[in-house]
């Protein structure tokens, strides 16, 4: 797998007028190196479109892409890996599918997170670390302490997500997250590159300091 540290995800609602693969580009430009389609709105034959375009942008620039979901179009539009959610298929039946792909799967507590590591995960989720609007259906936010958690319990890569703005990221990369997942502060962002190199400016501060 080709590690990552600032992964975006796809939230057409956060740029209304705005088109979405220039917004992603402007995330790339700034330094996202993973890209995730999540689009649970859309027709099939639509999130399919977008999953070509977004394809075919991230191969230009060298970076990962990741479809939330949609198995069969992952495959389709040759993205680097899936993500799963805990309701979703196994890991083993993913692997099955989709050989040879990175699969990524989210997790809202311990348990969840050692099990995907012990099926094989490639990376976890780590969230909602606060509370977010972008996902209704997830659970309690599961504070920093979760964070905390996995970093010291679990050896594969995880990513926090949920809630994270350039406001409270700090305490999330004291926590001991070195990869960090925003949404609606991104792709809403008027400034997308601006502030994508904002969060990449304090996660390489944690490197120079230990
Ligand atoms: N997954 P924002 S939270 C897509 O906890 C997603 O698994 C989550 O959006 C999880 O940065 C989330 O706008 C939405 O809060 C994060």
């Amino acid at each position: 797998m080709k590690d990552f540290r600032l992964y975006a995800i796809t939230a057409e609602q956060f740029h209304p007028g705005r088109n979405l693969i220039r917004v992603m580009e402007e995330a790339i430009q700034g330094g996202a190196d993973i890209i995730q389609l999540r689009d649970k709105t859309s027709s099939r034959a639509e999130v399919l479109q977008k999953a070509i375009a977004l394809r075919e942008l991230t191969r230009r620039y060298g970076v990962t892409f990741i479809v939330n979901d949609y198995i069969d179009i992952a495959l389709e539009a040759d993205a680097d890996g899936i993500h799963l959610g805990q309701g979703d298929i196994s890991l083993s039946e993913a692997r099955r599918l989709a050989p040879g792909k990175m699969i990524g799967i989210s997790t809202h507590a311990i348990e969840e997170a050692l099990l995907a590591e012990a099926q094989g995960a490639d990376y976890i989720g780590v969230g909602p670390v606060f509370p977010t609007q972008t996902k209704t259906d997830v659970v309690a936010p599961v504070t920093v302490g979760y964070v905390r958690e996995v970093a010291d319990r679990v050896r594969i890569p995880f990513v926090a997500i949920g809630g994270i703005k350039l406001s409270n990221v700090d305490e999330v990369i004291a926590a001991g997250a070195d990869r960090i997942c925003a949404v609606s502060e991104i792709v809403g962002a008027d400034d997308v590159a601006g502030v994508c190199r904002a969060f990449l400016a304090k996660l390489e501060r944690k490197g120079q300091t230990g």
